[in-house]
């Protein structure tokens, strides 16, 4: 049976673009036909400037939020990633893999590091290695397919090329995974800048629909999202000369699993697009926002099937995670 592992990090409440990039496809399609984790990757929200008790109830929040999105223990493995240590035992033998000027290339530790430092602030060793536990999240337990928002790519690419490598040098170890991405939703845009990803700790909170926000809240921030200006009121589709309308026709079609090219000769005007979009959204995080409410009233079971799915993952990532360091020269514990 194929093996997929995927993650949220939680560095902040989680987003329309993490629902419709990923976890909804987690929870209609990738539960029911592999054999899937998924984590609360709680060590990766550790690389940026963090308050302790902020990530603590962050987490919490993601678990919860995972299991509101359908994700179902009887289906599925939820756990957080501290509970598993073979993650971090895993991570230091692929740092000794990776190369430092790999991790400098990679896109998202240079638009962070650029921003930690715009903030006047230091760039952790952690951004830059993140890359290595992410790997090292994924190689752990065998998986075949990652499915991911387009931002997490690259990520998976260096992953492949460490398994690679890890392979060709000290003997067959790790799987090679692919990545897998949904084809509409795969990157939902902020709605004040469009040509930004949605992204859960951005600065521009108006720009981002969060999946606990109230249906009123959703409303003001998609009727007040940034449209194309210079070109009239027509609804064209296109990424690169229309940003801002393409978001709405993306997140609308993918709302209702259409396809925004035709959507986009269905409307004359934004404000029609905009009204239809803040429905389908609405729709959308209803049911999501009932069980979400459910879930808090029952912190026990929560806490239930977290403890128990780092139990199952723990069983599942040793034995890997022992061979490898037998392979890679590391002396067996007598
Ligand atoms: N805007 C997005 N559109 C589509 N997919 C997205 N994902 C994230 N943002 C979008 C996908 O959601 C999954 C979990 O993301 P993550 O928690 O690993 O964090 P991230 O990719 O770094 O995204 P964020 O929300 O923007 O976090 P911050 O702001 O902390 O960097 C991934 O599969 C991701 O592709």
């Amino acid at each position: 049976m194929t093996r997929i592992f995927s993650g949220v990090k939680p560095t902040g409440h989680l987003t329309l673009g993490n629902y419709l990039g990923a976890v909804r496809r987690w929870a209609f399609v990738d539960q029911q036909r592999a054999d899937a984790l998924f984590c609360v990757v709680d060590l990766h929200a550790l690389t940026v400037d963090h308050d302790p008790g902020r990530v603590r109830r962050l987490s919490r929040q993601a678990a919860t939020l995972l299991l509101a999105s359908g994700l179902d223990p009887e289906l599925c493995t939820v756990f957080v990633q501290s509970h598993v240590d073979e993650h971090a035992r895993l991570s230091y033998l692929l740092e000794c893999v990776a190369t430092d000027g790999e991790m400098r290339r990679m896109i998202q530790y240079k638009e962070k590091a650029a921003r930690e430092r715009e903030r006047g602030g230091s760039v952790r060793l952690s951004l830059l290695t993140y890359p290595v536990l992410m790997a090292a999240d994924i190689l752990a337990y065998g998986t075949d397919e990652v499915p991911v928002g387009d931002d997490q790519t690259q990520h998976v690419e260096l992953t492949r090329d460490l398994a690679v490598r890890f392979n060709q040098r000290y003997g067959h170890t790790f799987v090679v995974p692919r990545a897998v991405r949904p084809e509409v939703g795969a990157r939902v845009m902020n709605l004040q800048e469009p040509t930004s990803k949605m992204g859960k700790s951005d600065d521009v909170g108006p720009g981002v629909v969060y999946l606990l926000d109230e249906p009123d809240a959703v409303r003001k921030k998609i009727m007040r999202a940034v449209t194309d200006s210079g070109s009239g009121q027509d609804v064209v589709y296109d990424r690169e000369a229309r940003p801002g309308v393409s978001n709405l026709l993306e997140i609308l079609a993918a709302c209702e699993g259409g396809n925004p090219e035709a959507l986009s000769g269905v409307y004359e005007s934004y404000g029609a697009l905009k009204k239809d979009t803040v429905e389908a959204v609405v729709e959308l995080l209803r049911p999501v926002q009932e069980r979400h409410k459910q879930l808090c009233a029952d912190p026990a079971y929560v806490e239930g099937v977290l403890r128990d799915g780092a139990e199952k993952a723990r069983g599942m990532a040793r034995p890997r995670v022992d061979a490898a360091y037998r392979a890679i020269g590391l002396l067996a514990a007598g």
